[in-house]
């Protein structure tokens, strides 16, 4: 095996309802009663009770790629072509059939359901200006709690949801404590975000060392405070919940 490779988890979130939008941008191009989903690739699967929205880059290309009969996948086109040389996703070797395209922004505050987020109603598709075309299926999951990038940006467009053209509550959804650690309690994305004074999403260096440290306290020092693993180790827990989204088909391995 080489080095470097990176194992994501792949999650499905279905859509629910696609903006007026991504309505206009799709109308005709899927097949009537097809299942589509957004796919972001996490490391944290175990945080995945605290989703409250998910991220697209505005303005990044992203292609609507089948899968199945009635499934379709939005990823990048980089992240399909990957995907089409990993045994179990697409139906045939090295082809991703795409149906449509689109930009990121075309498809802000489309609703799509989170698998296993306490917003059972759905979560929004939200902008991330910090979302990058090179990693993953540049889609990201959003769990404000956990991840100090997540919880900067959206605190930013609550901030400015008229500039971003969104509704404020969309990125207002309750953040839920899912993990306790020792050093930065049970909101440790929060914690963190304050304690280094980040103000905004553009402030790489201070989040680059906030992901670090909330990485490395969560993984190797968290407990979990929420969902059937309560009281695991995240060490432990991480497996047990990327196991059991894969079992209810909710999600599968990604490679990279
Ligand atoms: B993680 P690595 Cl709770 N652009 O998922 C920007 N960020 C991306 C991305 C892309 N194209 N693709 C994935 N990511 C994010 C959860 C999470 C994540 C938590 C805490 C930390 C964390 C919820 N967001 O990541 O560069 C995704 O966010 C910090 C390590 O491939 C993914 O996991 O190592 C992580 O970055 C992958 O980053």
């Amino acid at each position: 095996e080489g080095v470097g490779v990176q194992e994501y988890t792949a999650l499905k979130l279905k859509v629910k309802e696609w903006s007026p939008s991504a309505k206009k941008v799709l109308d005709g191009k899927l097949s009537e009663g097809s299942n589509v989903y957004f796919i972001p690739a996490t490391l944290r699967p175990e945080t995945m009770y605290g989703q409250t929205c998910c991220f697209v880059g505005p303005n990044i290309d992203y292609g609507i790629f089948k899968v199945s009969e009635n499934e379709y996948f939005v990823c990048s086109e980089r992240a399909a072509r990957n995907m089409s040389f990993q045994p179990g996703i697409f139906p045939e070797w090295a082809q991703y059939p795409r149906a449509a395209s689109f930009k990121g922004k075309d498809v802000i505050g489309t609703v799509i359901n989170a698998p296993l987020s306490v917003h059972k109603e759905g979560v929004r598709i939200l902008p991330m200006e910090t979302v990058k075309d090179t990693k993953g299926t540049a889609v990201v999951t959003c769990v404000p709690s956990d991840s100090p990038d997540d919880y900067a940006t959206v605190t930013d467009l609550a901030k400015k949801a008229e500039y971003y053209g969104i509704q404020k509550e969309w990125a207002e959804l309750e953040i839920i404590p899912i993990i306790d650690t020792p050093s930065y309690g049970n909101l440790t994305a929060k914690k963190l975000v304050e304690e280094l004074k980040i103000q905004s999403p553009k402030d790489t260096k201070n989040l680059e060392e906030a992901k670090e440290r909330a990485y490395k306290e969560g993984f190797y020092k968290g407990t979990m405070i929420y969902g059937e693993f309560k009281g695991k180790p995240v060490e432990q827990a991480k497996d047990l919940v990327k196991q059991q989204l894969i079992d209810s088909g909710d999600a599968f391995n990604y490679a990279e």
